[in-house]
Parts: C-alpha cells; sequence; structure tokens
C-alpha cells in the first residue's frame, strides 16, 4: 500500500484558520507534516507613521485571545526605546492584569479547546456518577487536596443533561466530535469527572474576565496601560477592588488546584503510554507529539524593580536544545531571525525584525490527480514566516517555560514541576509529549494563582503605605529622538517580541514576532521542521477518516492564528484602501 496524504483544514477549536497536511505510511503512522495558516491579515502596517505612545492600544487588536500581552510588550518596546522605567504600583498591576490573562487563557484551553481531545463525552452517559464521585476524589488526593465537586448528585445532576442532550440529538458544539474513537482512553467515569469539571470552568473563565478588568479596565481588551506605567491609580486606592481581585483570585485557585491539575494527572496516568512511546517521537528522546525538543524562553514577570531587562524573573529566560537537560543557554537578542523560504513573502534571506519585511508573495495551491488542492510544499505554503534563533528552529509556550525554568534550576519552577513528577510517578522525559506540553501548561497555571497572590499582597501594603505612584513622568518632546527598542517577553502561548523603530516621534518600522509564528511557522531555508511539523511525525493515527492525534498535538500548543500572521509593508507599497464614513447608517 502505498502513502496517504491526510488533509486537516481548517482544524477547529483555535483562534484562526490552520491547515495541517500528513502523509501516513502503510500502517498510518505519520511520516511528514506541513502545517499552514491560510489567511493573510495584519496590524503592524496601520502602526507606521503613529505617534509611538498609540502602539500598544492599536497593537493589542492582533489578537483577541492574548489581547493585553500585545498591548504590554508593545508599550514595553517604546519604554525601551526611550529608556523610562516604570514605578513598582505599575509593575504589579502589570503583573497582576497579565497573570489574570495566563489563568484566563490556560483553564479556558485545557477545558474548552483541548479537553474534549481526552475526554469522550458521549461515554461519560454510560458513567456510575457515584463511583464517578470516587473518581475524582482520587484524582484529587493524588494532586493533594479534595476534589472541587460535591459528589454523586452534582456529577448525576450533569450527567441526566448530558443524557438529555444526547437522546434529543441535541450535542449542539459537542457534534461533530470523534466519540468512540479508540484512541479516547479515559473511563466512562473519568469523562464524566472531565464533562462536569468542563461545565464548571465555563463560570469561572468569566470570573477570570472580571479579574482581568479590575485593574485593566475592561476585558478583552484592557486600556489602563501607558507608556511609563499604568493609569488605574483609584483601583489601587480603593480596598475593595483589591479584595474583590483577590477573591476571584481564590476561587480561581480553589478550581485549579482542586479540578484542573487533578484531571491532568488523571489524563496524565491514562495517557502515560503515548506520553514515553519512543517510537512516536521525532528525534527519539519523550513520546508522543514531543517535536523539536528545543525549548526557547524570552523570561517574563519581574519580580523586582531593577529595570525591565535586569529584573529577577518568575519565568528565567534561555534556550534549551535537543531534550539536553543538562544545560541552558543564554538569550541574545541578535540571534532572532524571520525567514520566508516556505511562507508566502519575498525575500531571500532571514531578517532580524528590526530590519524584518512583509511582502506578500502568494503562489498557490496545486491541484492533485483527485481533483483536491493540496499545499505545494517544495515550494512556498503558509501565510505565518518561519521565525529562527541561532539557525534553530525551537518550541515555545509554557512547557518551554517550565523547561527552561527547571533546566536553570530556579527553584520555584523545580518545586512544581518536581512535585508534580513524583506525584505522578513519571520520570522528566514524560514532559517532551503531547501530554508533557498540557501538563506543562496546568503547572504554570498552579505556580501563577500562587505567585499573583503574594504580587496583590505586596500592592496592597505599598498602597496602605502611601505609595500610590503608577506613572513616571517624561517629556515627550525630549526623549523622543531617533530610537529603536524591544518588548521580549512572554504572553501565554510562548515567547513574544515587539520591536520598533522610531524617528520624529513617529513609528518608522515595527514588527511583532509573536508565539504562535514560532510554533506554527513553516520549514526554513534549510529545510528545517516547524515545531508543529516536527510534534506529528511517529504519530499513530487510529483511523485516518478520524485524526483525532493530529488535532490533539496541534491543540496541545493551543495554536493561535490571528496572532501569528500578520502583514507589514517596509515600502510603504499601497496594500489595500479602506474607506470609513462615520455617518454611515446600518
Ligand atoms: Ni492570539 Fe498570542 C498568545 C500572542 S499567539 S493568542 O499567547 O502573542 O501565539
Ligand atoms: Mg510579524
Amino acid at each position: 500500500m502505498s502513502k496517504k496524504h491526510l488533509i486537516v483544514d481548517p482544524i477547529t477549536r483555535i483562534e484562526g484558520h490552520l491547515r495541517i497536511e500528513a502523509i501516513i505510511d502503510e500502517n498510518n503512522t505519520i511520516v511528514d507534516a506541513y502545517s499552514s495558516a491560510t489567511m493573510f491579515r495584519g496590524i503592524e502596517a496601520i502602526l507606521k507613521g503613529r505617534d509611538p505612545r498609540d502602539c500598544g492600544l492599536m497593537a493589542m487588536r492582533i489578537c483577541g485571545v492574548c489581547t493585553g500581552t500585545h498591548y504590554q510588550r508593545s508599550i514595553e518596546a517604546v519604554e525601551d526605546a526611550f529608556n523610562i522605567t516604570i514605578p513598582k504600583n505599575a509593575r504589579l498591576v502589570r503583573n497582576l492584569i497579565q497573570g489574570a490573562l495566563y489563568v484566563h487563557d490556560h483553564v479556558v484551553h485545557f477545558y474548552h479547546l483541548h479537553a474534549l481531545d481526552f475526554v469522550d463525552i458521549v461515554s461519560a452517559t454510560t458513567a456510575n456518577p457515584e463511583l464517578a464521585a470516587k473518581e475524582a476524589k482520587k484524582w484529587a488526593n493524588v494532586a493533594g487536596v479534595e476534589p472541587f465537586m460535591d459528589g454523586t448528585g452534582e456529577f448525576k445532576a450533569i450527567q441526566d443533561r448530558i443524557i438529555k442532550f444526547v437522546k434529543e440529538g441535541r450535542l449542539g458544539i459537542f457534534g461533530n466530535g470523534y466519540w468512540g474513537n479508540p484512541h479516547y482512553k479515559l473511563t466512562p467515569e473519568q469523562n464524566l469527572v472531565g464533562v462536569a469539571h468542563y461545565l464548571k470552568a465555563l463560570d469561572l473563565q468569566r470570573d477570570m474576565a472580571k479579574m482581568h478588568a479590575i485593574f485593566g479596565g475592561k476585558n478583552p481588551h484592557p486600556q489602563s496601560i501607558v507608556v511609563g506605567g499604568v493609569t488605574c491609580v483609584q483601583d489601587i486606592k480603593n480596598p475593595a477592588r483589591i479584595a474583590l481581585y483577590k477573591q476571584l483570585l481564590h476561587e480561581a485557585r480553589a478550581f485549579v488546584k482542586q479540578a484542573y491539575l487533578p484531571d491532568v494527572y488523571m489524563a496524565g496516568t491514562m495517557y502515560a503510554a503515548e506520553a514515553t512511546d519512543k517510537s512516536a517521537t521525532y528525534k527519539g528522546v519523550g513520546g508522543t507529539g514531543g517535536g523539536l525538543l528545543s525549548y526557547m524562553s524570552y523570561g517574563d514577570f519581574r519580580l523586582d524593580d531593577t529595570g525591565f531587562y535586569n529584573s529577577n524573573l518568575l519565568f528565567p529566560s534561555g534556550i534549551v536544545l535537543d531534550g539536553d537537560i543538562s544545560k541552558a543557554f543564554d538569550l541574545d537578542h541578535n540571534k532572532i531571525a524571520e525567514d520566508v523560504t516556505h511562507a508566502w513573502y519575498e525575500g531571500d534571506k532571514a531578517l532580524h525584525p528590526y530590519e524584518g519585511e512583509t511582502i506578500p508573495q502568494y503562489t498557490g495551491m496545486k491541484k492533485g490527480e483527485d481533483g483536491y488542492s493540496y499545499l505545494k510544499t517544495d515550494e512556498k505554503y503558509s501565510w505565518i514566516k518561519s521565525p529562527i534563533y541561532d539557525g534553530r528552529k525551537v518550541e515555545v509556550g509554557p512547557l518551554a517555560r517550565m523547561v527552561v525554568g527547571y533546566v536553570r534550576g530556579d527553584i520555584r519552577i523545580k518545586s512544581y514541576v518536581d512535585d508534580f513528577l513524583a506525584r505522578a510517578n513519571l520520570p522528566v522525559t514524560v514532559l517532551f509529549s503531547t501530554v508533557g506540553r498540557t501538563a506543562g501548561r496546568a503547572l504554570e497555571t498552579s505556580m501563577m494563582v500562587d505567585v499573583m497572590e503574594e504580587w496583590v499582597d505586596e500592592l496592597a501594603v505599598n498602597a496602605a503605605r502611601g505609595d500610590l505612584s503608577t506613572w513616571t513622568e517624561f517629556d515627550f518632546d525630549k526623549v523622543s529622538v531617533d530610537a529603536k527598542g524591544m518588548g521580549l517577553a512572554e504572553a501565554p502561548r510562548g515567547a513574544l517580541g515587539h520591536w520598533v523603530k522610531i524617528a520624529d516621534g513617529k513609528v518608522t518600522n515595527y514588527q511583532a514576532v509573536v508565539p504562535s509564528t514560532w510554533n506554527a511557522g513553516p520549514r526554513d531555508s534549510e529545510g528545517q521542521l516547524g515545531a508543529y511539523e516536527a510534534s506529528l511525525i511517529g504519530t499513530k493515527v487510529a483511523n485516518p477518516e478520524e485524526p483525532l492525534e493530529i488535532i490533539r498535538t496541534i491543540h496541545s500548543f493551543d495554536p493561535c492564528i490571528a496572532c501569528a500572521v500578520h502583514v507589514l509593508n517596509t515600502k510603504g507599497k499601497k496594500l489595500s484602501a479602506y474607506k470609513v464614513d462615520p455617518n454611515c447608517k446600518i
């Protein structure tokens, strides 16, 4: 039998549009894979010619998911250009806004975008609710806590709701799952636990959005961050606002510790065989979905006020290569470049983001003999560029942050990772897998809800002492000489950089290289696979008609293609023209 060409397009339950083409052999094992962003869109172009103080508000419209992250990175790039440092309150508030985003984003990802790759919702209808309650208690106890949900009655009520939906054929958004696929490994009771927490997480994510808005002003796009600090001094002064933040954080913490983490122990254990299956890896370490095994973190969440690039960080920066956890390399931003050999843009050499160009050059798809359109994988095949670090492809994201922190010997990160592995009785190499990527995100969330309690207390104490400073005054006309700056830190999905060049008080070049660009990018000029592509190699697909394994691994990165694709035209060529009529009546 010859090789088969499998296409998953679009991959759903993500932000944006993503197409995966995978080549499977006669054993249904993936031997090659291509990741393609199929839409062209952009924000960076409209930043050119603007006042740099306005960039943040526009740059954050790159995405509606990781919103405040682009906002903050953009503001930091301008602060870096002008050498502006921010007051302590501003640092803490920014940490609290970002922290709320991380918790919101990771919980939504695990339950609403990813859980149904592990949890078979239809199987939950046959569960025994009493045993499900026991199962929930068992995994909570593994995590060292009591379960989030009360017990049998609550599980029964949720099961009755699902049975009703299934009987009436009203599965709604759950209607198109690959229910019954042999690569679903949980028992009916475990599936019921997963579905029950899925529904609980819907409430939680609403509260996390509120938390984000307390200091951010609103959600999804906050508005209280400005060059030099933050504007929410009234919220810092008001003990009731701080108390509300703490209360919502308390609720989030309970869910993360008593539902999310236990569910990750449960899934991690039930899917451990995949996570440690060496035959399914790209480079022979870890297990299914491991992929590149090279990780990069720019580092983030400043823990003191010694300056943007000098502070101690919650997530250390660094690079770990080829799954070698004996050493981490220091990050040198000069080694970052974007290659467009296989992306639909003009250009013949990899460029540093300060010099970045984005000139579209769409070369289309090819028609197969079967009449379907296929990517021209030898040529250009994606709207996402291919970022490289020192000529290497790397993975970014929560797992990368955990691995880099772990290898750096960061005490806090090491304690969360070691505790997880000890309780689950798993080796550290289990992290190099699809399940490990998902566990890494849960560990990060667990750490985040703990450290955010420290930050909010620090803020309350500082305000109570009378320090209400939130902004560093500067004279724009004096500082705004020709300058360039970068905001290099982290977003929920990984390393995020914004680079800005300024002349005569106006932006002359702007470039963002985002986490999903690093992970979802196509091959580079050397033919090195992107992180998504590499992660699929060696995976066995139980039923090619139902590519559950492909979706599961790609989802473990939490793709955001809206973020990954931007337009920038450094030559000032007109890309399109829009006329907005403010008096238009619809
Ligand atoms: Ni659109 Fe994003 C995050 C950024 S993308 S969600 O996290 O930056 O990869
Ligand atoms: Mg870009």
